[in-house]
């Protein structure tokens, strides 16, 4: 088989319509795509190589870490701590920021992610992933809180790799939304979804049904209208998925169309939502809007959302542009809710 493009190659070819690019970016997601390609060997191992199950510990949000929480975070941290691209990084599962070892050369970006999103679905054998976020840092300084708490629109890049049947990943660097397989024999990622574009209109919608006593009115009348059917006002009938794995949610949106939400709901009020800004709903939103989709909390587009702290939860709707809208329009006589 021949002409296949490598992900390395795409992203050098792209750079090279960029005046004045030094060539860095693509060496980190080298960086990154090393990382990847080690969880995913460990994620498909499983039980033989003894990955699977509870850590014993919590994380800084107070949940239940699985092993493999902990150890992907750790192949993220060892594979970009030492590269000299980074001047420093964020971790789902850690507090604060991480620093660069002061051993290393420090590079000019910052690295967010997700190390294993989806993890409860690791020990039934179902689909999990890897969702990551770069901002440029000032160079030559030493990074602080102040400057990872960017708005999700300043992000130079985002992806995600879903461990799934095959292991993709999905890459945004601003210019569209590209797709690529891992070609487990030669070991590289290999572009197979050049261009992914979500349809405006979809009849398949994702929520955890379990939380809808907690929802809020315009929620609830959006499922609501859905579950009616033909018979309702939307005159067509839906589907509903809930794989409770935000990177397969997105790739099945990325692939079909549709629309996924862990909308605000009135649980807890000391949280926004479910999903973390920084680690997930900042990606994803950057790679739904360049693929033609929608983000918004309800209230407000994701990516506008002034950060106020690293691990902040926010309400996430997401998906093809016209049902976003729908919903949002749904929201426009409520108040506001405060983002923590
Ligand atoms: P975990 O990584 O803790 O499994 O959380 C996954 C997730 O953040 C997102 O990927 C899912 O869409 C959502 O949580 C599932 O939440 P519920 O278990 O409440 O349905």
């Amino acid at each position: 088989m021949t002409n296949h493009v490598t992900l390395t190659q795409f992203i050098i070819e792209q750079q090279r319509e960029l005046p004045g690019v030094s060539g860095t970016f693509t060496s980190l997601l080298n960086d990154v795509v090393t990382a990847c390609k080690k969880i995913s060997h460990l994620v498909n191992r499983g039980d033989l190589v003894g990955v699977l199950g509870s850590a014993g510990s919590e994380n800084v949000q107070g949940e239940v870490q699985k092993k493999l929480d902990i150890i992907t975070h750790d192949i993220m941290v060892d594979a970009l701590n030492w590269t000299g691209h980074l001047a420093g990084m964020a971790s789902e599962e850690m507090d604060g920021i991480i620093r660069i070892p002061p051993q290393y050369p420090k590079g000019k970006y910052l690295a967010l992610f997700d190390p294993l999103d989806g993890s409860s679905n690791i020990d039934v054998n179902l689909a999990v992933g890897t969702i990551f976020s770069i901002l440029r840092c000032r160079e030559g300084v030493e990074p602080e809180l102040e400057d990872f708490l960017r708005k999700g629109a300043e992000q130079v890049c985002a992806g995600f790799v879903l461990y799934g049947p095959s292991t993709m990943m999905v890459l945004t660097t601003g210019h569209g939304v590209n797709g690529f397989t891992l070609d487990q024999d030669i070991g590289e990622f290999i572009l197979t979804h050049p261009g992914m574009t979500i349809p405006d209109e979809t009849c398949e919608f994702a929520i955890n049904m379990s939380n809808r006593r907690f929802w809020e009115e315009p929620v609830r009348r959006y499922i609501d209208e859905c579950l009616q059917g033909s018979e309702g006002i939307r005159e067509k009938d839906f589907n509903m998925r809930w794989i409770a794995s935000m990177v397969a949610e997105v790739y099945r949106i990325l692939t079909r169309g549709g629309v996924f939400m862990y909308p605000y709901d009135l649980r807890d009020p000391s949280k926004a939502g479910r999903l973390r800004l920084m680690y997930e709903a900042n990606p994803m939103a950057f790679i739904i809007e360049q693929a033609g989709g929608a983000c918004s909390t309800g209230r407000e587009r994701v990516l506008d959302i002034m950060p106020t702290g690293l691990h902040q939860r926010v309400p996430v709707i997401l998906g093809s542009k016209n049902e976003v809208g729908r919903i949002v329009d749904y929201h426009k006589n409520e108040g506001a809710v405060e983002a923590v």
